[in-house]
């Protein structure tokens, strides 16, 4: 049977649009209603590639699917901070959700932050190498015991920079006792007492008031972030310490997402690995060019010697204390990738 539009329903949705058009209203098309609707939340700021990324796959997979799969997309923590977020994720009230395994991933599964020991990259060849390898692999397994589902690629979230609204921070003797923000996960808490600061930690969702008034003098991100979420209003100096690389699993609740059919599925994990390829392209250059961005924003920038940082910690038994976190096996996995660690 064809679907009769009759020209009187046909003409009066038209002249509707057109009136709606001529007022600046958005203009409301008639649309068939998804067979699934799969809600992709993430904390970044509607500005930050990852956003624009995701937009741009939910409108692939639309198409795709002949308007079956409608991939809602909600950014900068619309949906609640990351604690919530991850409980709504393995509850399955959100679908998809984009969360670094150094952060609140990490509560659920420990080893997923392996990858943002202090100072274990020096560049982005190493960064992808290790993460779309061996190691990435393996952190992926991990992940799925825990009844997510992992995409098979990241999205960059940045090389780290710490920023200050009191001092600049140069050298491993400005954190000491320093009250920084820090995310919610063991990882991050340890390596900042390791350099013997003084970390909080805070969701994202709350890291602009935090700033603001005052409850921690400093924070760690990538210039992406430091721009997007607008952190550089609250903050003065910024710090390239390069301490840390991160970047976020994207994980899907298992029982919804074995509840689309086989041929949706492909089409979502598809685009949205393809999203996450763009996205790591954005951030590099954006890793360039936003230095000179927040420098005319009035953020003053400097370049510490890295190696006394990297020495701190290992001084402080960072590496080691760990190593016996991780077990042999993943560190082993690590090393074969980025060198021997100590
Ligand atoms: O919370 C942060 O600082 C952020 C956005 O970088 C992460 O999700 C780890």
């Amino acid at each position: 049977m064809t679907t009769i539009i009759s020209r009187r329903t046909f003409t009066t949705g038209l002249a509707a649009g057109t009136a709606a058009a001529a007022f600046g209203l958005p203009v409301r098309r008639a649309k068939a209603a998804a067979d699934f609707t799969l809600k992709f939340a993430f904390n970044l700021a509607e500005s930050h590639p990852i956003t624009t990324r995701a937009r741009e796959a939910a409108a692939r997979i639309l198409a795709e699917t002949n308007g079956k799969v409608d991939m809602q997309v909600y950014p900068n923590n619309q949906l609640g901070g990351d604690t919530d977020m991850l409980s709504q994720v393995r509850a399955g009230g959100i679908d998809l959700f984009l969360n670094s395994g150094i952060n609140v991933l990490s509560t659920i599964v420990p080893s997923a932050s392996i990858y943002g020991l202090g100072f274990l990259f020096p560049d982005y060849a190493a960064v992808w190498k290790t993460m779309d390898g061996e190691l990435g692999e393996a952190l992926r397994v991990r992940i799925s015991k825990a009844n997510l589902v992992p995409m098979d690629k990241m999205w960059d979230n940045g090389f780290r920079q710490i920023t200050s609204s009191t001092k600049p921070i140069a050298t491993p003797a400005d954190l000491k006792n320093f009250k920084i923000r820090v995310p919610v996960g063991a990882l991050w808490t340890s390596m900042f007492q390791a350099f013997g600061a003084a970390p909080t930690s805070i969701n994202f969702s709350e890291i602009y008031s935090a700033l603001q008034t005052k409850v921690v003098d400093g924070q760690e991100n990538s210039l992406a972030n430091i721009y997007t979420a607008n952190i550089f209003e609250v903050q003065k100096y910024c710090a390239i310490t390069n301490h840390m690389w991160d970047a976020f699993f994207c994980v899907a609740n298992k029982r919804n997402w074995e509840a689309l059919p086989q041929d949706a599925r492909d089409i979502v994990a598809k685009n949205l690995n393809m999203a996450a390829m763009a996205e790591r392209e954005d951030m590099a250059k954006l890793a360039v060019s936003l230095k000179g961005t927040l420098t005319e924003k009035g953020l003053i920038f400097n370049e510490p010697d890295t190696a006394p940082f990297r020495a701190a910690l290992s001084d402080a038994g960072f590496y080691k204390e760990w190593r016996a976190k991780y077990g042999d096996e993943l560190w082993g996995i690590l090393e074969k990738s980025v060198g021997k660690l100590s």
